[in-house]
Order: C-alpha cells, then structure tokens, then sequence
C-alpha cells in the first residue's frame, strides 16, 4: 500500500460510489481486478475501495451513487501530448503521401519549423482556444491527468506563453495538467547553424520559466535532425541544478544514445524508443526509467522498426502508452485508438496498455504515489465505462464507452445527469 497521498480530512464530503465492477490497476491480480466493487470519495481523495460485500458496516456516505453495471478504472493519463499550437500540417501530410519522408521535410525547413510560424503568429487567445479544445477531445475518452508540452515557441518568450496557456488548460477545465519545457525540440531560424548557441539560451531561460512556476519537467529531442545526447546533457545539467526532472524523446528515427545518456540523469521516461538499443533497454531497466511508446506517431509517419517491447518486459520495464497529440507525427485525439494500436502494433496486451495510460503513465510524470490507481488515498480521478470487461477498451475502436468521468472527487455534472439521473419527486 502506497503512503497516502491525500491525507484523510473529517469535514470532506463523503460519495459512495457502487453497482460497478472496479479495474483498480493496482498491481498484484490481472487489472486490480474487484467483481462489485465500491469506491468512497472523501472530498478529492479515495477513502476506500473493496467489494461490495466487504463495506465496513459503520461506514459513513453523504450522498451514494449507484451506477448502472459496468467498470470503473483510474481516470485516463496522457502523459505525452504537445497540444498547444497554431495551425496544422494537412498539406504536408500530402507530400509525405507523395514520397517525401519526415526528415526531408524537416531538413528543408518544414516540419516542426512551420509549426514554429503558425505558433509564434497565433495570439495567447487563439492559442488558448485551441488547447481547449483538444483537451475537452481527450477528456471525452476519460482522460483526467494531462501532460502538455512546449515545443512550438523556441524562444524565451514564445515557450513562456506557450507554457501559460498549458497552466490556463489545468486551470479553465477539470483536469491536472503537468508541464514539460521543450524548448530542445529543433532549431529556430534565429540559431540557424549554430545549435550550442541555442542550447546555451536555453540555459539562461530556464532558470526564470521555472521561477515564473511554469515548469514541472524537462524535455528533449535527441535525434539527428534535433539534438544530440551531448547537446541534451547540458539541458539536464540546467534542470538537475533546479531540481527539475527530465525527459527525453529518444530513439525515434534512429539510436543516438539519448535513452542511456537520460538513464543517467534518472530521467521519468524515455519517449518513442523504436530503435532503442539492447543496452539502452538494460540503462533504462537499471534507472526505473519509464517506456514511453507512442503508437499514433509510429502509425503515421508509416515507420517499420519496432520499439523492443518483447525486451522491455523482460527486462521489467514499465510501459506507458500516450498520444503524442502533434500536427506533425501524431495529430490524434483518442486515447483509446491507442490502446487499441498498443496491440494491433506493438502486440502489448490490453492489460498491458491500459495499466499503460494509468499506473505507469503516473509514474512517467512522477505522480506515480498519487495518481493512476484506484487505491485509498490517492486522488480520486476515475472513469465508468459501459463495457463488461477492461479489456474491451482495448478491444473496440471509434467507440464511445466513456459514460462518466470523475476528476479529484468531482463528476462532470451532464454526465452524472445522464448516468444516474436524480430521483423524480
Ligand atoms: N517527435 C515527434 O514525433 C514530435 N516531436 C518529436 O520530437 C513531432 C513534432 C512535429 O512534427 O511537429
Ligand atoms: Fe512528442
């Protein structure tokens, strides 16, 4: 049992939730597995889960739900998105279509650079807006905990703004929103040709993002079209001198050593991982580094390697599973098509790719004590699904099974509506 992460206060409101069977993802039996289960909120925390059968008789509920038959899991974690920026990349899609490939596109100054434009041309309403938007997506399929990255700005003050607009998501709507600084993620114009001076700017912004509270990790793009594993390292020096944790994308299009070189720097997670090394799968087993797959991207830039899920496990790796919501490589809004690619792709099991985008999602953003699990004490983020079983999230695609989500103990009211409508007087 983890130490609890909300502590237990007297005055809270009570809910009883029941009348569903409970994935909790706890580990120890297949799914966290709890036929007619029950759940207690106490304000923003889990006061108790169990069966049905098993509710303390003295216990004591403000208010009791009875939900329709059946699952509740953890509310949905997505751990990797970039979802604020301007514009969109349709026509590019085309001419990768027509031949060009990702890289090329890139080197000749489109890709992510033509993102950069879109973005730094947007206003902070616009950009805003269009966050919004993407987050109440994601939410739909039961996403309750949200990383968002920068990435877009490749400036002091257009990564600012884009990291303002991550915090004003968390704020505006009922979700955590956990930040990540990418301002590694490609050249801006102004650098052109001189990437150890950007990285260098990059050093003196960081101090004073993380200063202004924008900043909960550090990211990067180790490849050869970004950054290199030296270049990345100075970044990290600069995070672990804030005391900042760290992140990478690594081993996406090629193995440049990102994944072993993070290892070092205990970084949460290691992101793409395709052409990840036998030995960078032992760095990342050694660090309890998470593998941060992301399906969408793999799909469609129509790559062919892939991640060494098979040595992953056995090297007792945590996978987590994301969107990687971009315009660029993955300008997908559904968690569960990537469950399902999970799967259909990667051959993980749908046990596997749900504890994916809970458990081991939390843990790639350092909340794994607190969030992605239903257990006591921890924050009560969940979903009620209508399906029989957890494994046919996985299972189904374009589907809408989420019936009801719940953030830190609040339901989303037109949901409760709908789900377990008040009695008629
Ligand atoms: N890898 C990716 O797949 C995204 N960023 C990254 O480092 C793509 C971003 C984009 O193409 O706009
Ligand atoms: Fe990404």
């Amino acid at each position: 049992m983890p130490a609890d992460f909300l502590p237990s206060r007297a005055d809270a409101p009570r809910t009883l939730w029941r009348g569903a069977s409970l994935a909790t993802m706890a580990p120890g039996k297949p799914w966290g597995w709890i036929e007619d289960g029950a759940l207690l909120t106490e304000g923003a925390r889990i006061a108790w889960v169990g069966a049905a059968t098993e509710l303390p008789a003295r216990l004591r509920a403000d208010d009791e739900i009875e939900l329709p038959g059946g699952v509740l899991t953890p509310g949905l974690i997505d751990a990797h998105t970039h979802l604020v920026y301007g514009g969109h990349r349709a026509r590019e899609f085309e001419l990768r279509l027509q031949g060009a490939t990702y890289e090329e596109i890139s080197r000749a100054g489109g890709g992510i650079r033509s993102t950069v434009a879109a973005t730094r041309a947007a206003t902070d309403e616009e950009l805003l807006r269009s966050a919004l938007k993407r987050a109440q997506a994601l939410m739909s399929e039961g996403v309750t905990t949200l990383e968002i990255k920068s990435g877009y700005g490749l400036s002091e003050h257009h990564e600012a703004r884009c990291l303002r607009v991550a915090r004003r998501v968390g704020e505006r709507l009922p979700l955590t929103v956990r930040t990540s600084a990418l301002a590694a993620h490609a050249l801006p114009p102004e650098f052109e040709g001189r990437p150890d001076a950007y990285i260098a700017a990059i050093l003196d912004w960081l101090p004073r993002w993380h200063a202004e509270g924008l900043v909960d990790a550090v990211d990067g793009f180790c490849e050869n079209i970004a950054f290199s594993a030296s270049q990345m390292q100075r970044v990290f020096d600069a995070a672990r001198a804030l005391g900042l944790p760290v992140k990478l994308h690594a081993e996406q299009l090629s193995d440049c050593g990102g994944s072993e070189m993070a290892a070092q720097y205990r970084a949460l997670s290691c992101d793409h991982l395709e052409y990840l090394s036998p030995a960078g799968v032992q760095a990342l087993a050694a660090s309890g580094t998470v593998a941060m797959l992301l399906p969408g991207a793999f799909y469609f830039l129509r790559e062919k390697q892939l991640p060494p899920v098979g040595a992953l496990r056995e090297a007792g790796v945590p996978m987590a599973i994301a969107t990687d919501h971009n315009p660029g490589s993955s300008p997908t809004l559904s968690p569960l098509l990537m469950l399902n690619m999970a799967c259909t792709l990667f051959r993980m099991t749908p046990e596997e790719a749900l504890a994916g985008m809970t458990r081991h999602a939390a843990q790639a953003l350092g909340l794994g004590h607190s969030h992605g699990q239903l257990s006591t004490g921890r924050q009560a983020d969940f979903v009620h699904w209508a399906v029989d079983h957890p494994n046919e999230l996985a299972y189904q695609f374009g589907h809408k099974p989420c019936q009801l989500r719940v953030h830190a103990g609040v339901p989303d009211a037109a949901d409760l509506a709908r789900i377990a409508p008040a009695p008629e007087f």
